[in-house]
């Protein structure tokens, strides 16, 4: 069929909007009609050629919502007419990660999602007659895209598309981690560094278990009104600390001897060292999320370790998709979390690139281009 989408043909480039072929589902596959989708920092990360398993041309995207519109042979849990997240880690519930019950990194296809491909090893999207690679097993930049049953969460049939597409990665990723990571305990002091769409979900998360100080840290001041609203208590901007401000230094003094919890929420190997360091000596804990380019290392002293701090780090914020997913949209329509806030912009298709731009600019939250 004939699917509208946006292509990333070469790393660096705008991506271009054009229309695609899309081949139906095989066994064990499910073609979705993607309603929304919204762009996260990775697919910018992506797109910028960072990403060492970036491959080209490909259809990005991976935070959509969307509904079921046909089922390949021996689909068992999804029919035509559900509503569906596609999740970029799945939940085979079979392979020794999810049996193990001590991660949500199922493994049974990620060999073949690393290569842009099906788990049988073959793409379903071509242009102008040549392969066209799937991202993250997801493609959400497209208004039908096809995904293994495995990477569908089933969701409630009421939640409005252009809100929980949100939930595909930023919602997920930011609470999950504060939830299912590092398991944030009431009364703690919590640091976060990056207050953007997924910054934020970690301080909204750090409310939610009741953390009674929640620092924000970034550059742009116009992050601190919002972070206000979802609870931050204390924000710094590490350029009002001067060129060589001691960042650290100052982040130990506020939270009284270094956080409980810290969270680098935004891909730069520098505020990761801070963050392991402005922990508390004896049991901080530092929570790795952002995503960091090709060729990047993280580095401390030893003796930080040695001392009690621990580093970890969280993808898709420790949820297992097609349990944990569906739970997290009861919680926005029950009020439990604000979804609405951070959705700044509502775009089509068409302004996809100008949505990179304003994530650029640092003028959005969260975009969501709606089909
Ligand atoms: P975003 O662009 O919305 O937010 C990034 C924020 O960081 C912005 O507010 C920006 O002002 C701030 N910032 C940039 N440089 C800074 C600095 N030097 N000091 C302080 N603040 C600074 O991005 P996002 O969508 O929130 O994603 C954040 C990171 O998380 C990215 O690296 C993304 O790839 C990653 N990510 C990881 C996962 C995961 O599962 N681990 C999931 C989603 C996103
Ligand atoms: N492909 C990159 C790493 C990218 C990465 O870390 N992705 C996160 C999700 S970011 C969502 O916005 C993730 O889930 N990682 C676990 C996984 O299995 O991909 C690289 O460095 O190669
Ligand atoms: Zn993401």
């Amino acid at each position: 069929m004939d699917v509208t989408a946006a292509l990333a043909l070469e790393a660096g480039k705008p991506l271009v909007i054009d229309t695609v072929q899309l081949e139906g589902p095989r066994a064990g596959e499910v073609l979705v009609e993607i309603k929304a989708t919204g762009l996260c920092h990775t697919d910018k990360f992506t797109l910028s050629g960072a990403d060492p398993e970036g491959l080209f041309p490909a259809i990005l995207g991976h935070e959509g919502a969307g509904i079921v519109r046909e089922v390949g042979a021996g689909v068992k849990h999804l029919r035509p007419g559900d509503h569906v997240i596609p999740l970029y880690t799945p939940e085979c519930r079979e392979c020794p990660s999810c049996l193990s019950r001590k991660t949500n990194l199922c493994t049974s296809i990620r060999a073949t999602q690393g290569r842009g491909l099906m788990p049988d090893g073959t793409t379903r999207f071509s242009y102008k007659g040549q392969p066209v690679h799937h991202y993250m097993g997801c493609s959400t930049f497209a208004n039908y895209t096809v995904l293994p049953e495995i990477a569908l969460a089933r969701i409630r049939s009421d939640a409005p598309f252009d809100k929980v597409c949100y939930i595909g990665c930023g919602v997920t990723t930011g609470i999950g981690a504060v939830l299912f990571t590092a398991k944030v305990e009431a009364n703690s002091t919590v640091v976060v560094f990056g207050l953007g769409g997924i910054g934020l979900n970690v301080i909204q998360g750090a409310r939610m278990v009741g953390a009674r100080q929640i620092v924000g840290v970034d550059l742009n001041p116009a992050r601190a009104e919002i972070a206000r609203q979802f609870g931050m208590t204390d924000f710094v901007n590490p350029a009002d600390l001067g060129e060589n401000g001691d960042v650290v230094g100052h982040l130990v003094e506020l939270t009284g001897g270094g956080a409980d919890y810290t969270f680098e929420c935004v891909g730069n190997v520098k505020l990761m060292r801070q963050a392991l360091e402005c922990a508390h000596r004896g049991w901080g804990v530092s929570c790795v999320i952002g995503v960091a380019g090709a060729g990047q290392e993280i580095s401390t002293r030893p003796f930080q370790l040695v001392t009690g701090r621990r580093w970890i780090g969280s993808a898709f914020g420790g949820a297992r998709g097609r349990t944990d997913v569906p739970r997290i949209v009861d919680m926005y329509m029950d009020g439990r979390i604000d979804i609405d806030s951070l959705i700044t912009e509502h775009l089509t298709i068409d302004q996809i690139n100008h949505g990179f731009d304003l994530m650029t600019q640092g003028k959005s939250i969260r975009s969501v281009v709606e089909f």
